[in-house]
């Protein structure tokens, strides 16, 4: 078979230098502008190339998502609804009960999610909290799901703690490149994040880590993102791609939607920079035509969130979601 690494596909057209990577080396930021550099159908080319060397390409994964404690937050994140500094602060409400979210996966279930994401507006969990949360956990794998959480940072002891409850995979977003990072979120540092990183995998866990785009960004924090996350060791298995979706009162309220075609070749270099990673296509697909995320699918995105709501915004209709599934002819996996 073709060598489809992310470096033997740069370097299969070596005419630029910047193209021609080591052979097996994670792709650096510069080499990663390059693809963005690309004609774009030469770029989709070479993303539908690696994404078909390492997946069935007419599979999607489906996550449905819930958040089990809205609100209230102590961090400052310029894009998140859910931050007590943020004048548009969503309602809060406190921790839902075990029944609560067995209710909510069984429907998600039903519907035909696979995985099941738990996510919590906090810095990170207390472990009078943690004990709860891994009693969702279990709860839900017990309903054979898979089993994801987005709780923050955590402490020593936590991600074990999760792992011995049944979790599959901990999302923490990298959210944007290290420089641009201090321009969004004052409360924590980016290395923070890149610290519980280290410690859920050290617990034998998957990670899930991504970033939002649109956050007035340049094309080179958007290369430099997907850099870093390629050069984990390994790269996390999930990457969830958000569009920002702008909350009145937030900072970010008024930041101008990126150019979907600068969307669709950031899905198409993350896909290249981790061929084996499942890219996720996630906030912001409500407002994406099937068009563009036909495309984006083309262009390697292999998982979406699935279900009515994201955390606090409304998500994609799933009806139309499946009505979108048997127009591509796309399998839920
Ligand atoms: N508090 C935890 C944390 O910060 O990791 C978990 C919840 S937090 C809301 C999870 C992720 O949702 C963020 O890292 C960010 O990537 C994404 N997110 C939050 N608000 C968003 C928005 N308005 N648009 C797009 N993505 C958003
Ligand atoms: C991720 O990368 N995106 C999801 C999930 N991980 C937790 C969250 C999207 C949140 C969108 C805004 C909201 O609904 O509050
Ligand atoms: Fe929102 Fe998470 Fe930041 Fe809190 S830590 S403000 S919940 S993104």
């Amino acid at each position: 078979m073709n060598d489809h690494t992310p470096a033997a596909v740069l370097a299969a057209e070596a005419g630029s230098s910047a193209l021609a990577a080591t052979a097996s080396a994670p792709l650096t930021t510069a080499e990663i502008e390059a693809l963005y550099e690309l004609p774009l159908m030469d770029l989709l080319y070479r993303a539908a190339s690696v994404h078909r060397a390492n997946f069935d390409a007419n599979e999607v994964q489906r996550s449905a998502l819930l958040s089990v404690k809205t609100g209230g937050c102590g961090e400052n994140c310029g894009y998140c609804s859910q931050s007590a500094h943020h004048e548009g602060e969503t309602p809060r409400e406190s921790l839902l009960s075990v029944d609560q979210v067995v209710a909510a996966a069984t429907a998600a279930k039903e519907q035909g999610a696979s995985r099941f994401c738990m996510g919590a507006a906090w810095r990170g969990p207390k472990d009078s909290d943690l004990v709860k949360v891994a009693e969702m956990v279990s709860a839900v794998k017990a309903l054979g799901l898979e089993t994801c959480v987005t709780l923050g940072m955590l402490k020593d002891g936590q991600a074990e703690a999760l792992k011995e409850a049944g979790l599959d995979y901990y999302n923490h977003n990298l959210d944007t490149s290290a420089e641009h990072y201090t321009n969004i979120v004052t409360t924590h540092k980016q290395t923070d994040r890149v610290e519980t990183l280290g410690r859920v995998r050290e617990a034998g866990l998957k990670v899930c880590s991504g970033g939002i785009v649109g956050m007035g960004e340049s094309r080179r924090d958007r290369a430099a993102l997907i850099a870093q996350l390629a050069a984990m060791e390994p790269p996390p298995e999930s990457v969830p791609i958000n569009h920002l979706t702008p909350i009145p009162g937030t900072p970010l309220e008024n930041a101008p939607p990126l150019d979907p075609f600068e969307f669709v070749r950031t899905i198409a270099a993350a896909r290249i920079a981790m061929p084996k990673s499942f890219v996720r296509l996630s906030a912001g697909r409500q407002n994406m035509s099937e068009e563009l995320q036909a495309m984006c699918f083309f262009a390697g995105a292999n998982s979406i969130f699935y279900g009515e709501n994201l955390l606090t915004t409304e998500n994609a209709d799933a009806e139309r979601d499946q009505a979108l599934f048997a127009k591509l002819q796309l399998r839920a996996i």
